[in-house]
């Protein structure tokens, strides 16, 4: 082997080693992607015309190797221990005072840390060099899963910098990041595959691939948390300088990490990260308090197989056990029939949960839910809480399956289900006084007509009591009707008169979704009114203009043509029109010259319609910042044809992409399309 071709592939390998770490680790790419891929492939072809230059920590091979077929078993050197839990502020307080007596100390102070949910390992770099890759196991022994995690970009082959000890086992979490798991959740959705339940078990599903390119293809990443053995150097003195280290070496580490004093140090983090929980962007089951100092951590040791120096205080639960009273069937304002698990009160996501949404008939079939089953039901911020599964081994004998209702439990209409849809509607229209009282809430709502004071219990008296039949109606109420009805008075009923009298000044958006028409949400009600900018250009739109508007595919379309063409909704709009509700026509937005100002996009892969220099052009005339590289600040890539590595940085960092329809779409309208399913 000659000299110049070994110092060529090292020098290859140290620049996409610092690329890597600039994008993955630091989230703060240094080079374009163009430039990474050039080097990528000319280490690419310097491997194949040196094969004795290849070996295992080249960034080359992070794509996956040949599948195993089994994993092998790996003693932990240093056994990975188990934490105890803390629930509640007081069990933080015994904690720090059991430890404050054992140091005889006053104060003591802590490391904070989010507790990620999702699977311990052990990463052993000897001379720098990662050598293995084990996962807790039962702690003292795990398996070996090396192949995978080198295929997880954030975690350095090579450790870099000063110092690095002959051998060092890092601890941590790896994890998928709640953008990643969505993203495929919905290519599997699509593809009719099976979804994962949560971040968590994708994270454990992915990593325990006896394939490592399946491996490869999952959107994980990783904190690290600790270390486990340590040999030939040494390490600070404390936790937090510890990670600071860890970090320099070119290790992840959660940027939420804080040293604290004293359990009220604990708690106000503990308050702090439960306040910010969801807008995190991977999930957490609570909180890990460490004493920071060493010496100290030493001096408490551990019990059984948990250190007396570190606790969890883990949040609510978001997933628990409980059982199916029954299944009933709730008709909502477009009169759709949603099933819903009504279950054994159970303590879950911080609140008492009762109902569980089972969404529609193939899901109840998809999850096989009967009525009696024991399920997990899970409840996420602020999402409707859902039965993830059942447990079928715990299905008493008198179990009974659910049957979707031939007519609606609310009007005795009969139901309906459209072919190639998976909703069963009442086709009882207004007639229906579920539909009814929905679509008045609905007209009432904030982001609709905002009538304050209009809530469900009025609602439900004004059209029990036959007083409102129709969103017209209302403007029809007077201060006398109003005060009559349970718990209203002359003053309550004026301001609710006076609310309604203040809904009549809208825009025309509001009042597209105000109507309640099947499938117009927000986004599509803004498209509509931009595109057409008057409610008459819309009512007399085919359905062919229709499907032009960004974001109304044919299905759409034909609710909204449908929806114009019942007389009874004409009348409704034609009285609220009298009534006085009004807003101004818009101008018809053109394409939008600046319509992209504060976008930044990043085009890759080849354009059939034009070259990537005319279609940064455009884009850049529209007003979007158009960047080689992605990054988390990527608003969207546009991805044509062959594209490669900026693609996969875009799914495994939750970038949406568009393929070459939508980019067309884009410049056409300044309109963004749905993110594109590109598997
Ligand atoms: N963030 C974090 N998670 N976690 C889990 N730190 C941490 N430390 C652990 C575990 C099991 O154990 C050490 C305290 C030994």
């Amino acid at each position: 082997m000659s000299a110049g071709p070994a110092a060529r592939a090292a020098e290859l390998r140290a620049l996409l080693e610092r690329w890597n770490h600039r994008y993955y680790v630091l989230d703060d790419p240094e080079v374009p992607d163009a430039e990474y891929d050039r080097v990528f492939r000319d280490l690419q072809s310097l491997e194949q015309a040196h094969p004795e230059l290849l070996s295992d920590d080249s960034p080359t091979q992070r794509v996956g190797a040949l599948p195993l077929d089994a994993f092998s078993e790996v003693e932990h050197r240093v056994a990975m221990l188990s934490l105890g839990n803390a629930f509640e502020a007081d069990e933080v307080h015994d904690f720090d005072r059991r430890v404050r007596e054992r140091l005889e100390v006053d104060s003591v102070r802590y490391a904070c840390e989010p507790k990620l949910d999702g699977l311990a390992i052990n990463i052993r770099y000897e001379h720098g060099r990662l050598v293995q890759a084990a996962t807790r196991g039962d702690g003292s022994h795990g398996e070996d899963v090396t192949q995978n995690i080198r295929t997880i970009r954030s975690v350095p082959l090579h450790l870099r910098g000063e110092g690095v000890p002959e051998l060092i086992e890092v601890r941590g979490e790896i994890y998928m990041p709640k953008a990643g798991f969505e993203a495929m959740n919905a290519r599997a959705r699509e593809k009719g595959e099976k979804t994962f339940v949560n971040p968590r078990n994708a994270a454990a599903g992915s990593l325990r691939q006896l394939d490592s390119r399946i491996t490869a293809s999952r959107p994980l990443t990783m904190f690290c948390y600790g270390v486990g053995a340590v040999e030939g150097g040494g390490l600070p003195d404390s936790h937090g300088e510890i990670l600071r280290q860890l970090g320099e070496w070119g290790l992840r580490i959660c940027p939420e990490v804080k040293v604290v004093q004293g359990a009220e140090g604990c708690l106000a983090f503990y308050a702090d990260i439960g306040r910010r929980r969801d807008s995190l962007p991977y999930e957490i089951d609570g909180v890990v308090y460490k004493v920071d100092n060493l010496i100290q951590q030493r001096e408490l040791g551990f019990v059984s197989r948990a250190p007396r120096w570190a606790v969890a205080h883990k949040f609510p639960a978001q997933e628990e056990l409980t059982v199916v009273r029954d299944i009933e069937v709730n008709v909502g304002r477009t009169g759709a029939l949603t099933p819903v698990a009504r279950l054994e009160p159970v303590f879950v996501g911080g609140v008492t949960v009762t109902n569980a949404t089972l969404h529609n008939e193939d899901e109840v079939r998809r999850k096989d839910v009967h009525i009696g089953d024991t399920v997990i039901v899970r409840r996420a911020g602020d999402v409707i809480p859902e039965v993830v599964r059942v447990l079928a081994e715990r299905r008493p004998a008198d179990a009974r399956a659910f049957v979707m209702p031939s007519h609606c439990p609310e009007c005795g209409s009969e139901v309906v289900r459209e072919e190639g849809e998976a909703v069963t509607r009442c086709s009882g229209g207004l007639f229906c006084p579920a539909q009814r009282r929905e679509a008045i809430r609905h007209f009432a709502s904030r982001r609709a007509l905002d009538v304050e004071g209009l809530g469900d219990k009025l609602v439900e008296q004004l059209v029990g009591g036959q007083h409102v039949h129709t969103p017209a109606d209302l403007y029809r109420l007077d201060v006398n009707t109003i005060a009559g009805l349970e718990r209203m008075a002359q003053k309550s009923a004026q301001n609710l008169i006076d609310a309604l009298e203040k809904s009549k000044h809208t825009s025309l958006e509001r009042f597209l979704y105000a109507i309640g028409i099947a499938q117009v949400g927000e986004s599509t009600a803004r498209a509509l009114a931009r595109h057409f900018g008057s409610l008459e250009a819309v009512m007399t739109a085919d359905v062919e203009t229709l499907t032009a508007v960004p974001d109304v595919g044919p299905v759409v379309a034909s609710h909204i043509h449908t929806f114009f063409q019942q007389p009874h909704n004409r009348e409704v709009i034609d009285s609220l029109r009298k009534a006085g509700v009004q807003w101004p026509d818009i101008a018809i937005e053109q394409p939008a010259e600046q319509a992209l100002i504060g976008k930044t996009l990043v085009l890759t892969g080849t354009l059939g319609a034009m070259s990537r220099d005319q279609a940064k052009e455009r884009l850049q005339a529209m007003g979007a910042k158009v960047s080689g590289s992605v990054s988390k600040k990527t608003d969207y890539v546009i991805a044509g044809e062959n594209a490669g590595s900026k693609l996969s940085k875009a799914e495994s960092l939750g970038v949406p992409v568009m393929d070459e329809g939508g980019l067309m779409t884009l410049l056409e309208t300044g309109q963004f399309p749905q993110p594109t399913d590109r598997s």
